[in-house]
């Protein structure tokens, strides 16, 4: 391991960076720069100093001739880049003294970075944690994606109501990326395919040129780099000056604009499958622009590519990527005359899938005359994909094939052309065998695996958790950034009162800082001794923020009701964001910001209960909420939450959790203790079983007074004097319909809540637990995932 403080600039030289930028690429005299402008100046000195480790890696890989992963995502949620590449280098401290010496502070400067949302939710920030950790552990990768203009949309709060607007983030310029306008290839869309010498020949009608942009991804300390490789559309035809000079100006621009539309905007859906023609060209665009890439690459220093899988590994990131099978044996096959047998094996020993979801509603499926008609080719390459698995496995009655009642089912195209298939928690990867693909699973066992996802600690708790981070690296010294396991350590100090009260400080400044934050962008004051109670999470109907609102209900009729008894003073935080088409999600919204309007101003339950929901959650948001939270809530019905992060990313930075069975619960429960974890409701079997009782809903309300109470109020009008049948709908789907069964785990989550409130009560004793649990998430780095990814998908090995 090298060393890096031998490398870091001294102050002058850093100083002198700054300046240099200041001068020479902003154009700015010291006097008149904005912060804009230092922000700029700071962004360059740093991303300076990750070009010696990202040539000094490129040149490794290639001398070394090392086999290369490619990571293909529709999302990467990253976030703001400035502090984390800082921190990563060892820069942070020393650029925010440089920074004080010339009159500027390096939180505000870093704070006004806009975040790089090109992602939904877990998927997308999976992405990016990901590209973090293979940078770290020196895997040798290129992420893959879209470089959309506006990433996901901001969230605003009218009435209570969320509404959207266009996210702009590239509105002022990106000091991260480089452009390569060399690295441009033709996407095409539609036309015929013909036969020529006896190979297929397709000739698209329409082409879009995918043109590439580079951001380098420096791992912790700066030892190795990677390449995040994102593709703008750009038009083929060139600008049309006869048109213009007509005076048509709107048809000179037409090209241009239909061309961008496909990097315009990132689907905002999460969890959900929108069967667009547009997406369905933006899956296309990337995978093409990808594939094409990783060939023009191979084929610089190699020429045999029957042995491509030696050297690439491709990750499908879900199953948006999945037309990479037919793409890469379409350009084997009719560009490089490989038969088609022998391209499908190459294809599938490349490939891998990772599955994020079993939600019906999310699998992606696209009519077969849509494909056909948009990419006529890879329509004829799918079915003979599917004939020839149907050939080598025969006589099997309950095939399920990828062509079905005229869709492409794009599962079991990815299924099928990956050599691994992974689940993302030992309990979804189960699921995945047993549910969602039983039949491709006894076809092909030992195919799906588990990875169980992980967390970049740099990001999440480092830089995060300043107070925190600190204690630890005081308490089991320096290293454990990069071997989460060494938290381990903290476990004996736990015992020793001194160590808990430290750990207890630094939450509560964590807590004070947090109030202070919240004050300000929402205006409710709240007390930074009050448990800290927090769901921040896409809003989702599994997810069931339902069911903690109307748990927040209960609890405040309760306190209302018995105004002696000695109540533990809460905060309910919510973040998130509906698909803006998403009706039932958006009057959860709705419904959570009128409960909060009622509560927070009743003088009766005062300051023992408040409601806080910030609009707009995003990465940086998660950032500051993370590391104060006393309670994390992961409550999903069990068996739909394909794993969660952010439940990894709260017990780490020392939050409880209260949650059911679900996704990586499972795990973060076995491993900080089943004492150190609220653990409540009914288990994925059971949820199948109770589902049986088509009036579960009805028998589970009448068997619950403190939910019969609630929802009397909801339906009355207490929470929308205004119009009093605002929720007529939602009381009237939680009797009669309550697909996610809030009812049924109502009664066992509200007793849980009373467990909370217990607990907190003995205040060092609820401590010791929080730090057992940050001593304990060591397993979930996504460091120890990646090494998972290398070892049983990739087969690659690092190269540090
Ligand atoms: C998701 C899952 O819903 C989430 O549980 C998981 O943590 C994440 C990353 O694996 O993937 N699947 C989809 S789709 N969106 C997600 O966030």
């Amino acid at each position: 391991m090298k060393d890096i403080s031998a490398q870091r600039p001294g102050k002058e030289a850093f100083r002198a960076d700054i300046l240099r930028h200041l001068t020479y690429t902003l154009g700015k005299d010291a006097g008149h720069a904005s912060d804009y402008d230092w922000r700029m100046a700071l962004s360059f000195a740093i991303r300076d100093r990750i070009v010696g480790p990202w040539f000094a890696s490129t040149r490794r890989t290639w001398a070394e001739n090392r086999k290369r992963v490619y990571y293909l995502s529709m999302e990467f949620l990253i976030g703001r880049i400035l502090e984390d590449a800082a921190i990563n280098l060892g820069l942070r401290d020393l650029a925010a003294e440089v920074l004080a010496d010339l009159g500027q502070d390096f939180a505000t400067l870093a704070g006004e970075e806009p975040d790089a949302a090109l992602g939904n939710g877990g998927l997308g920030r999976l992405a990016a944690c990901y590209m973090e950790s293979m940078a770290t552990v020196g895997c040798p990768s290129y992420g893959y994606g879209i470089r959309y203009e506006h990433g996901l949309f901001r969230q605003r709060f009218e009435g209570g109501q969320q509404v959207e607007t266009a996210e702009d983030w590239l509105k002022t310029r990106n000091p991260w990326e480089f452009e390569r306008p060399e690295s441009a290839y033709t996407i095409g869309f539609k036309g015929e395919v013909a036969e020529k010498d006896g190979r297929a020949l397709w000739t698209p009608d329409e082409t879009v040129i995918a043109s590439a942009y580079d951001t380098p991804v420096v791992g912790w300390q700066g030892r190795w780099a990677n390449t995040l490789r994102l593709w703008s559309a750009k038009p083929t035809q060139a600008f049309d000056l006869e048109r213009f000079n007509r005076g048509d100006y709107a048809a000179a621009a037409e090209p241009e604009t239909l061309a961008r539309t496909i990097s315009r905007v990132l689907y905002p859906e999460d969890t959900t499958y929108q069967g667009k023609e547009l997406r369905l060209k933006q899956e296309f665009f990337l995978t093409s622009a990808a594939i094409q890439d990783i060939l023009r690459r191979y084929l610089e220093t190699h020429t045999d590519l029957t042995a491509l899988p030696t050297h690439v590994a491709i990750q499908m990131n879900d199953t948006h990527p999945a037309l990479a099978g037919p793409e890469l044996i379409r350009l084997l096959t009719d560009a490089h005359g490989i038969g088609f047998e022998e391209a499908f094996d190459i294809a599938q020993a490349c490939l891998g899938y990772t599955n994020h979801t079993l939600l019906p509603e999310a699998l992606e499926r696209w009519s077969t005359w849509l494909v056909g008609n948009i990419l006529p080719r890879h329509m004829q390459i799918i079915e003979r994909i599917d004939s020839l698995h149907r050939r080598r496995f025969p006589n099997r009655p309950h095939y399920v094939g990828i062509v079905k009642h005229h869709e492409v089912r794009m599962g079991e195209l990815a299924f099928i052309s990956a050599h691994r298939v992974n689940g993302v928690s030992a309990l979804h990867t189960e699921l995945v065998k047993e549910r969602l693909f039983p039949e491709l699973n006894k076809l092909h066992p030992g195919r799906i695996v588990n990875e169980t996802n992980g967390v970049t600690p740099r990001r999440w708790l480092r830089m995060a958790n300043p107070a925190l981070s600190g204690l630890i690296t005081e308490t089991i010294g320096e290293g454990w950034e990069d071997h989460l396991d060494r938290l381990t350590g903290l476990e004996p100090h736990v015992e020793d009162k001194g160590f808990r009260d430290a750990f207890a400080g630094a939450k509560r400044a964590n807590k004070v800082a947090t109030a202070n934050w919240i004050a300000r962008t929402t205006g409710i004051s709240v007390s930074p001794d009050a448990l800290f109670d927090v769901q921040v999470k896409r809003l989702h109907e599994y997810k069931r923020q339902l069911l903690n609102i109307l748990q927040t209900v209960a609890q405040w009729h309760f306190i209302r009701e018995n105004p002696n008894l000695p109540h533990v003073p809460r905060v309910k935080i919510f973040g998130g964001k509906a698909a803006p088409g998403y009706v039932v999600a958006k009057e959860i919204i709705h419904l959570i910001n009128d409960v909060a309007a009622v509560i927070n101003n009743d003088p009766r339950t005062g300051d023992l209960l408040k409601v806080v929901y910030p609009a707009n959650y995003n990465v940086s948001m998660a950032e500051h909420l993370i590391p104060a939270a006393d309670l994390s809530e992961q409550i999903s019905t069990a068996g739909k939450e394909a794993s969660g992060t952010g439940n990894m990313k709260l017990s780490l930075n020392g939050a409880l959790t209260i949650g059911t069975l679900d996704g990586a619960n499972v795990e973060i429960r076995e491993k900080v203790g089943a004492e150190n974890f609220f653990l409540f409701g009914l288990t994925a079997d059971e949820v199948e079983e109770r589902r049986k009782d088509v009036e579960h809903a009805r028998h589970a309300i009448l068997a619950n007074q403190p939910l019969q109470d609630v929802l009397q109020m909801i339906a009355e009008g207490r929470f929308s004097p205004g119009q009093r049948d605002r929720y007529h709908g939602i009381v009237d789907r939680m009797w009669h319909h309550d697909y996610f069964l809030v009812a049924s785990d109502f009664g066992a989550y509200h007793a849980e809540q009373g467990e909370v409130d217990r607990s907190y009560r003995e205040a060092d004793d609820w401590t010791r637990k929080a730090a057992l649990n940050t001593a304990r998430m060591g397993f979930f780095s996504s460091d120890r995932a990646i090494r998972g990814y290398m070892e049983d998908i990739w087969g690659v090995d690092s190269a540090l």
